[in-house]
């Protein structure tokens, strides 16, 4: 595959279509009032957030977590959330797998080797569901969503008239031509 254009970037798993679906509905039966809902098509998990990230850096990168080992790993998305600071709603798994953390940490050793400086923060694996929500809203019940993630995308951000559009440009597995 030929190096994606270069932007701003973060590595992250790419919802299937039931998944996508589920939670689409998830949102707007339940909780597409309490704020901007995302759209259906920008729904994520965010692995590593990348930023503003050059063609020399893509080049090196891509080659390098296209090695890495990839399982899949079955995550259960049981529970809904809500930070004060970013005013997002959010669904995430309870439960964190080992194997998820790993995987991260190894993406973001990868990353800093390319020279690209990764948040320090520690890894909070979550979806945003709705945005711009000020207040702890009451959070319903939910049926959990089970999602087996396994190649992790690049996914390229650019700011339209509209709103933000998350698009995926490469894919693990893809490998990169020189
Ligand atoms: P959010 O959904 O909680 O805002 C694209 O912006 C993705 O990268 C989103 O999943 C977003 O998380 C995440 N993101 C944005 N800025 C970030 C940062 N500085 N550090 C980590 N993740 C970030």
């Amino acid at each position: 595959m030929k190096l994606p254009d270069p932007g701003r970037m973060f590595l992250a798993y790419w919802p299937n279509q039931p998944v996508r679906e589920r939670i689409t509905q998830l949102i707007d039966h339940r909780l597409a009032r309490v704020g901007r809902p995302v759209a259906p098509d920008n729904l994520h998990l965010t692995l590593v957030f990348l930023g503003q990230v050059n063609a020399i850096q893509l080049q090196q990168l891509l080659p390098v977590i296209d090695g890495l080992e990839s399982e899949p790993i079955e995550l259960v998305f049981d529970r809904l959330g809500w930070w004060p600071d970013s005013r997002v709603l959010w669904l995430a798994p309870n439960s964190i797998p080992e194997q998820l953390e790993d995987l991260v940490s190894e993406l973001r050793t990868s990353v800093n080797e390319c020279g690209i400086e990764v948040d320090k923060r520690p890894y909070r694996a979550h979806m945003t569901l709705v945005r711009k929500v000020r207040q702890l809203p009451s959070l319903p019940e939910i049926t959990p969503v089970t999602w087996r993630v396994h190649k992790w995308v690049l996914v390229r951000s650019d700011t339209r008239p509209e709103g933000v559009r998350y698009t995926p440009v490469w894919t693990q597995g893809d490998g990169l031509k020189p």
